[in-house]
């Protein structure tokens, strides 16, 4: 597959770009890859930790059985975040907010890059890296690098989790549900940096087309929903969305 170019961008998709009011970007893991996140399923070292593949502890029942070990696996990849910042894909994106009457961010990602690149309203399928939350009552507590994180929970004293939506776990109340209703009613929908295979998040570009939305996918590879695409751009996000202005 050739690198997507700006002869690679189709009339098409330059005329609905630049006529669209309402826009819906899903995005993976793959938008932050450039800024050093490792990917799940694209390698990178996030994909096993400690010899444990990251589906495993990343999941609901791994909460129960060693929630110490799951908060190693996050406070690991909270720290690599650390020094990381957004690429130029989440400022694109945040610039398109800006571009479009109404372009809703959802994300699967728990990086907050979204959000450090000036996106609003950011809908965050999966929960936040940034964030704990309560086992029993469900207080949140920001998370901070420079301070150490608080382990019990000061409302009820019980145990604090990462507030992440792991494998087998609901997602956050309305989110899915606000993020369906964007993708039926935008123009564009635009599916970026996923391997597409987690749900229900890669049920919306399914909803988008459903509900007539023009979709375009951004990923370096052929995901399963590429047939579902009306453009697939190959190439990396941070060097393909800026050829889109
Ligand atoms: C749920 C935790 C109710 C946070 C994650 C049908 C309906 C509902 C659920 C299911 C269903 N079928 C199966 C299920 C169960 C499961 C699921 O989907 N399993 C899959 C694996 C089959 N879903 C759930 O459990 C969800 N819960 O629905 O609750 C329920 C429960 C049980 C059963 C039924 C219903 C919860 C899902 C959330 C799980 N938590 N992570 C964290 O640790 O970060 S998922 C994990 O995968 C991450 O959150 C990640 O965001 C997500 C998706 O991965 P991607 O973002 O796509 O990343 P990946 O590495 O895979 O791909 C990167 C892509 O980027 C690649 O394509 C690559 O080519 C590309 N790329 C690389 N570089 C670049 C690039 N693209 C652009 N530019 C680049 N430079």
């Amino acid at each position: 597959m050739l690198a997507a170019s700006t002869q690679s961008i189709s009339a098409e998709l330059r005329h609905r770009f630049e006529s669209a009011k309402r826009v819906l970007v899903l995005t993976g893991a793959g938008v932050s890859a450039e800024s050093g996140v490792p990917t799940f399923r694209g390698g990178g070292n996030s994909a096993m930790w400690k010899g444990v593949p990251f589906d495993v502890i990343s999941s609901a029942t791994m909460v129960e059985r060693d929630l110490q070990a799951v908060w190693e696996w996050f406070d690991y990849r909270r720290n690599l975040l650390a020094e990381l910042q957004p690429n130029a894909a989440h400022f694109e994106i945040a610039r398109w907010q800006n571009q479009f009457e109404q372009c809703t961010v959802v994300t699967q990602n728990v990086d907050g890059l979204h959000q450090k690149a000036g996106a609003r309203d950011v809908i965050e399928l999966h929960g936040s890296i940034w964030r704990a939350r309560c086992i029993s009552c469900n207080a949140r507590y920001e998370i901070q690098l420079d301070k150490r994180r608080s382990e019990l929970c000061i409302a009820c004293g019980d145990r604090l989790r990462p507030d992440v939506v792991l494998f087998g776990e609901i997602l956050p109340p309305g989110a899915f549900e606000v993020a369906a209703e964007r993708a039926s009613e935008c123009e564009v929908c635009f599916v970026i940096g996923t391997s597409g295979i987690v749900y229900p998040a890669a049920g919306l570009p399914e909803i988008a087309k459903s509900a007539g939305a023009y979709l375009c996918e951004v990923n370096p590879e052929l995901t399963p929903l590429s047939g579902l695409c009306d453009a697939v751009l190959t190439g990396k996000a941070g060097e393909v969305l800026p050829l889109l202005k």
